[in-house]
């Protein structure tokens, strides 16, 4: 018999209704927070699609022909996570890269146990330039006892202690990629039905990568032994095989090329920004959530980023991300020796 052209479709609902299944004590809340960061995404990328067009579709006045303020495209995406996080009854609090600080639900509404830390649109610069960008998100189960609003001390945890991490990227399409701690998971969105789905599941990524990811513009400003590490990568050093170049400064898109094709993301500390550029919370340590769950690594150049205790909401750190073999080349050749 012929093989069947048809390929069952899954949705993202669907499969963390799946997963959720394999799990008889889970309550769910879990599957209907990533449900409300889903619809985030969807209404986020509506507003992504149509960037370009923003200007002339407001040209009118500050109000668009929806009726709508026209807002910063960063601004909208920020608010949107919030109000679909906020009023859902699932979360204790939240942190947002574009907060001060962390934001409980408001008075009223029904206080959840899970604790979601997000940069709702990554990579900025490139909106105006019609480049890739993404929204990053991190869920821990709050630490505080009582029912009441979370505190400070729930986002301040290691990135190990995550229960999911994810991304979402508004690239040539537009893609969710999360996990529970049980693998990565892609989903495609197709827009004609308004619906991620499934298109790689069980993602892992390769050991040895043929990308690197670095602002070599900072070359200037880095130490002696971050500017040994990219001459190896770009195979100055004999011993070591060369990579090719790719950058397009937006986190989420170079993260997500090199988890599917293999290679190593850096953002090394600097003379400028002695910690990096990249936050911890927000960037960091969910991708490298992500990473490891998908067989590679993620170091701030000297250990795990998965094992730093943050002491402050905005904490900046260095980031090495990416092909296991790739990051522990970052971090011997910064240790001042080869692997
Ligand atoms: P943002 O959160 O303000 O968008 O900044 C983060 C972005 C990342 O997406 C990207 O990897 C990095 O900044 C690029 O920085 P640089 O321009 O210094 O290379
Ligand atoms: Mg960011």
């Amino acid at each position: 018999m012929r093989p069947s052209r048809f390929t069952r479709i899954v949705t993202i609902e669907r499969f963390i209704m799946d997963q959720e299944h394999l799990h008889p004590e889970a309550t769910g809340e879990l599957s209907n927070l990533l449900y409300d960061i889903a619809l985030a995404a969807k209404v986020i990328n509506s507003h992504v699609r149509m960037a370009g067009l923003a200007d002339i579709l407001g040209a009118a006045g500050p109000v668009n022909v929806q009726g709508e303020i026209v807002q910063k495209l960063d601004q909208f995406a920020n608010e949107t996570i919030k109000d679909s996080l906020l009023h859902a009854g699932r979360v204790a609090v939240v942190a947002s890269e574009e907060d001060p600080e962390p934001i409980a639900p408001p008075a009223d509404y029904p206080i959840g146990k899970y604790v979601v830390l997000f940069d709702p649109l990554d990579g900025s610069s490139n909106i105006d330039v019609n480049m890739s960008i993404g929204s990053i998100f991190a869920i821990h189960r709050r630490v505080t006892d009582g029912r009441g609003p979370g505190l400070l001390r729930d986002c301040l945890q290691p990135g190990s202690a995550q229960v999911a991490a994810g991304y979402v990227l508004y690239g040539s399409s537009t893609m969710l990629v999360y996990t529970t701690g049980h693998g990565v998971h892609g989903f495609t969105y197709d827009s004609t039905i308004g619906e991620f789905l499934l298109s790689h599941p069980d993602v892992r990524t390769p050991a040895v990568g043929a990308c690197y990811s670095v602002n070599e513009g900072n070359f200037p400003h880095w130490s002696p032994e971050v500017q040994t590490l990219v001459r190896r990568f770009k195979g100055l050093d004999e011993r070591y095989p060369a990579k090719t170049a790719r950058y397009t400064g937006s986190l989420v898109a170079d993260f997500h090329r090199n988890l599917l094709v293999g290679g190593v993301f850096c953002y090394p500390p600097d003379a400028k920004s002695p910690q990096g550029k990249l936050r911890l919370l927000y960037e960091c340590a969910p991708l490298a959530f992500i990473c490891e769950q998908a067989g590679g690594y993620a170091s701030d150049g000297t250990g795990p980023i998965l094992d730093i205790v943050p002491t402050a909401l905005h904490q900046r750190s260095p980031l090495f991300v990416g092909s296991v073999t790739d990051v522990k080349l970052a971090e011997a050749t910064i240790a001042g020796r080869a692997p």
